[in-house]
């Protein structure tokens, strides 16, 4: 059938296809397994996401399917049991909670990292067996003022375009989106339509300035949320420029003038304009311009439109102006929301927000409720939306809810008001975490671990952000005793005596389940199906055909199951009762939080190139974790100077909601009065680190999702007296430490820290940590001038380096690159010399790692431009490789460049 590829296991020459883990392109990938149980990884030429291109994290996969750290077995309070006995305990458990409280004393919180099997699994047992919606998904954090503002405009969750349309279009505006390290396979295929085509305008709007304004041919650096007002301000020009499609808006949508009133009171005076936004009125106006003459333009956004506490107005302020140019559903146009996680969109599809139904139905929707409930065959389908994420944890807090059971998410890291989060779960008598790593803040606080199979032994399918589903299939075996996650909810349901209902053998049987429920009463109605989801053209799949199937893209209808629907809404058509689509009429409104003078400037948080979130598998590659090892805050030199800060020094940020020590970034990158700092570390990698200790848990009243671009906070230096380097092999004991950062790396770890203590206090804290792993021939390195505070130690066995540490009263003024590597190298004169004398020698001499595909640092490119008069980027990846991998540092490396020719003028 054509639903599937010739090869029906997806093999050939021992390649196995499968889907990237990370972010919502959803690329494709080939693995072969090794001899040495990693996998060797290479982009998949034939998926219509990447075409064989990777990023960096992609690349790298095969370094993460390592067994450190894992879950491996089933743990009750601490103690490893069976299978048996931690089903039968989570069954009881939520069923005495449920006998006492009801149903809406328990919940799940689940997340887009699931495959679409698991989710449809755990929103079917919560909402239609335990019959409570108190389902919430991460992707409240991430989507869900998009589903909001989708459905207020379309009645329906449909994201229209595709990717083709980035290549066809003539305009493409990217707003709150950092695509260069986000979605860097798309950004790719962006550069390379901008490079054949440089009349190809493109707008970055983001308050910094990021890599992605690489390719931008207008950068508005708006003042943080301020989106509503921009794009309400590009409605009231087109209007008044006469550049509406006044034929389109008559036949195909509602609210026209309403809107217009509106966004004329906040946008039709440029001048005020200008000053909300705090850019210039001419760039405003070449924006502008620029889109109302072009007739095919596609605006990506993502969490700088949607983390925000107006997030569903923005989304529906940019969705009018597509609406009011007609430029929807048309190839090279369009809305486009950039999901995040590798299964957003399919958790979306699968009802895993605590206010939909599976299958894009309604929970308010009585027919859907019908529709649902029968083909469940049940009578306890909940009526009510369960609670939204900040208000689910909340309920945990404050006793409401007893019993929870966290999926595939670090919520004591990604959640506002981390430490809250933490003090919820600590009080919450049952906690079940399933996770495949062991250690994370969020198993730290769990009564019940459940090891859940990781991606590289799963199977099943994802959606990615054009709509296309792609399976992801098991490479390798499991260690340990890792079960995949629907197999652990459908274990957990029969013993609560709901076993007729979740009686799978197979992912396949699922899946099928699913495809099927999206046919439930949604026929063709004059050549349309009443819902945009509908994959019955798939129900007929074997096992066979699903092991072997190829990427999807949806709707995919039974009675014309060859044609894909590539665009929705090609017809004008949209599933609001009316069938048109509705402008939403909306005003600007500042963020909910305001700066004070205790708390002056606003925090900005978001993601760095090579990092995935909370690091528990990223974290695992040492070459990852070259490109930005230190978690760090952004500030603007003008700031710097105010508060006391230093470039490469600690800050102390703090708030009534939390704090955090990181280093300092002084960079032009931010506005001032801005600051930026990365998501990704965790009380496990770091000291202070965790940005949403800080994050204000002000959510947006429509859609749910929370604030995190904008929470005010204070900001001052954090005095040390010493600081230090340490390598280990292991995981060390840092509970009395004040400042550190565990970095992995070939061979072990690098802990980067300070101390209030002097530096020959802090050696002798590190010393006995480095003692310990002196083998009874080993040799010492050991070198110690008082009077200058530094202090080198090292411990080698033969050629090998066992440990070794670096103390000085400030170690940032060196570069020290180089000892990452050492525990990798062998320990000839060169590197003993290197580490007594704290200078690097040699080849270690390379720098900070700027490529890390191909591991070459800033030094090495540095001295290729110098020595080679190199003049772009091109010559430098011919000389040093830099940029032959993903091609993600290709900004960085032009950055490098350019710096280096102003230098040498
Ligand atoms: N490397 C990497 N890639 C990832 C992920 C990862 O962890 N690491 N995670 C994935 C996931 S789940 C997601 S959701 C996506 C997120 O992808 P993005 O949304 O691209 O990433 P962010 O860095 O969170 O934020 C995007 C930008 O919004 C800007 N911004 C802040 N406030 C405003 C504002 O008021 N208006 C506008 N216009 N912009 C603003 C920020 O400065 C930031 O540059 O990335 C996915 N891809
Ligand atoms: N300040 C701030 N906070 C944010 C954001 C921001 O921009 N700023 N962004 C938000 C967004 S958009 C997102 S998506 C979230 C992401 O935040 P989280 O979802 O909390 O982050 P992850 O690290 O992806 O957590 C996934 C967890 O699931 C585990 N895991 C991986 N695969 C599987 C599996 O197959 N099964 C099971 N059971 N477990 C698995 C991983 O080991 C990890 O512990 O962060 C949100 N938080
Ligand atoms: S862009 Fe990178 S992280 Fe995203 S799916 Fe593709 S390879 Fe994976
Ligand atoms: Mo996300």
């Amino acid at each position: 059938m054509s639903a599937t590829s010739d090869n029906t296991s997806g093999k050939s020459s021992g390649w196995i296809k499968s889907t990237c883990a990370y972010c919502g392109v959803g690329c494709g990938i080939e693995a072969r397994p090794k001899t040495n149980g990693q996998l060797e990884i290479r982009g998949d030429h034939e998926h219509p996401a990447n075409f064989g291109r990777l990023c960096s994290k992609g690349l790298a996969l095969g370094e993460t399917v390592i067994p450190d750290g894992r879950l491996l077995h089933p743990k009750i309070g601490g103690v490893r049991t069976d299978w048996n006995t931690a089903l039968d305990h989570v069954a009881k458990s939520f069923e005495d909670v449920i006998k006492e409280h009801g149903p809406e004393a328990v919940a799940f919180y689940v997340s887009g990292q699931l495959l679409t099997e698991d989710y449809y699994v755990a929103n079917k047992l919560m909402k239609g067996f335990i019959g409570s919606g108190n389902i919430d998904t991460n992707s409240r954090l991430c989507m869900s003022s998009t589903v909001a503002g989708h459905k207020r405009a379309f009645g329906s969750d449909t994201v229209p375009g595709c990717y083709s349309d980035l290549e066809q279009a003539d305009m493409v505006v990217i707003t709150g989106s950092n695509m260069a390290w986000c979605h860097p396979v798309l950004f790719q295929r962006l550069k390379a339509a901008k490079q054949q085509r440089p009349e190809l305008k493109i707008v970055v709007i983001d308050p910094r300035a990021t890599d992605t304004c690489a390719i931008a041919d207008l950068h508005l650096p708006v003042k943080p949320g301020t989106d509503v007002a921009l794009f309400n301000g590009l409605l009231s020009h087109l209007a008044t420029s006469q550049k509406v499609d006044e034929s389109y808006v008559r036949q195909h949508t509602e609210g026209f003038n309403q809107a217009l009133m509106c966004a004329m009171e906040d946008g039709s005076d440029p001048a005020t304009l200008a000053r909300t936004l705090e850019v210039e009125q001419q760039d405003l106006k070449t924006f502008f311009d620029w889109y109302a003459r072009t007739d095919k333009v596609v605006t990506l956004f993502s969490q700088g439109v949607n983390q925000s506490t107006s997030g569903a107005d923005k989304v529906n302020s940019i969705i009018n102006c597509h609406l009011a140019t007609g430029r929807i559903g048309k190839p090279g146009s369009g809305p486009f929301s950039l999901t995040g996680q590798p299964n957003a969109m399919g958790g979306r599809e699968v009802g895993g927000l605590a206010n939909t139904l599976a299958a894009h139905m309604e929970l308010d929707n009585e027919h859907h409720h019908g529709l649902v409930s029968e083909f469940w065959k049940t009578d306890s389908l909940t009526t009510k939306s369960g609670l939204k994420a900040i208000d689910l944890f909340d309920a945990i807090e404050d006793g409401r809810i007893k019993a929870v059971w966290i999926m595939a998410t670090n919520p004591v890291v990604s959640l506002p008001d981390a430490d809250k989060i933490q003090r919820a779960l600590r009080n919450c008598p049952l906690v079940v975490v399933s996770d495949c790593i062991a250690d994370t803040d969020t198993t730290r606080c769990a009564d019940v671990l459940l090891p859940a199979q990781g991606w590289s032994e799963k199977s099943g399918t994802v959606t990615n952000s054009e709509r296309r589903i792609s399976r992801q299939r098991r490479l390798l075996p499991t260690p340990g005793e890792g079960k995949p996650d629907w197999w652990i909810m459908s274990e957990v349901a029969k013993r609560m005596g709901f076993g007729h209902a979740f009686d799978y053998l197979h992912e396949g049987d699922v899946f099928n389940e699913y495809v099927r429920m999206t046919g439930l009463d949604n026929s063709m109605v004059a050549g349309k199906t009443q819902r945009d989801l509908d994959l019955t053209g798939l129900a007929d799949m074997s096992h066979r055909d699903y092991a072997g199937m190829a990427p999807q893209q949806w709707p995919l209808v039974q009675m014309d199951r060859k044609i894909e629907h590539k665009r929705l809404f090609a017809d004008g058509r949209f599933f609001t009762p009316s069938g048109k689509a509705q402008f939403v009429a909306v005003r600007h409104r500042q963020p909910a939080s305001r700066l004070s003078s205790d708390y002056p400037l606003s925090l900005n948080s978001g993601r760095i190139r090579d990092q995935w979130h909370t690091m528990t598998r990223t974290g695992l590659s040492a070459r990852l974790g070259a490109h930005l090892p230190e978690p760090y805050v952004s500030v603007h030199p003008a700031d710097a100077e105010v508060f006391g800060l230093t470039h490469g020094k600690v800050a102390a940020l703090s708030n009534e909601w939390g704090y955090a020590r990181i280093r300092v970034d002084v960079s032009e990158r931010v506005n001032p009065g801005q600051l930026f700092m990365p998501i990704h570390w965790t009380g496990v990698m770091a000291s202070a680190g965790r940005v949403c200790t800080l994050v204000s848990p002000d959510t947006d009243a429509i859609s749910g999702q929370p604030e995190f671009k904008f929470t005010p906070v204070a900001i001052g230096p954090w005095e040390y007296q010493s600081e230090a380097l340490l390598l280990s092999p292991g995981v060390i004991d840092t509970s009395d430490l004040d400042y550190w950062v565990r970095q992995k790396v070939a061979g072990g770890y690098l802990y980067r820290i300070a101390s209030s203590e002097t530096p020959k206090q802090l050696e002798a804290r590190l010393k006995p940590h480095c003692l310990g792993l002196t083998a009874s021939q080993g040799k010492q390195l050991d070198f110690a001038s008082p009077s200058k505070g530094q202090f080198r130690f090292a411990v080698i066995d033969g050629i090998e380096l066992k440990g070794c540490y670096l103390v000085a009263p400030n170690l940032q003024e060196q570069d020290l690159d180089w000892v990452q590597n050492l525990l990798h190298e062998p320990v000839n004169e060169m590197v003993q010399r290197s580490i007594l004398t704290g200078i690097a020698e040699g080849k270690l001499a390379r720098g900070k790692t700027v490529c890390a595909c191909k591991q070459v640092g800033r030094n090495t490119i540095e001295q290729a431009i110098r020595e080679g008069d190199l003049e772009s980027v091109s010559q430098i990846s011919e000389c040093t490789g830099a940029g032959t991998g993903c091609g993600s540092c290709v900004p960085e490396l032009q950055e490098i460049l350019d710096e280096s020719l102003a230098y040498s003028l």
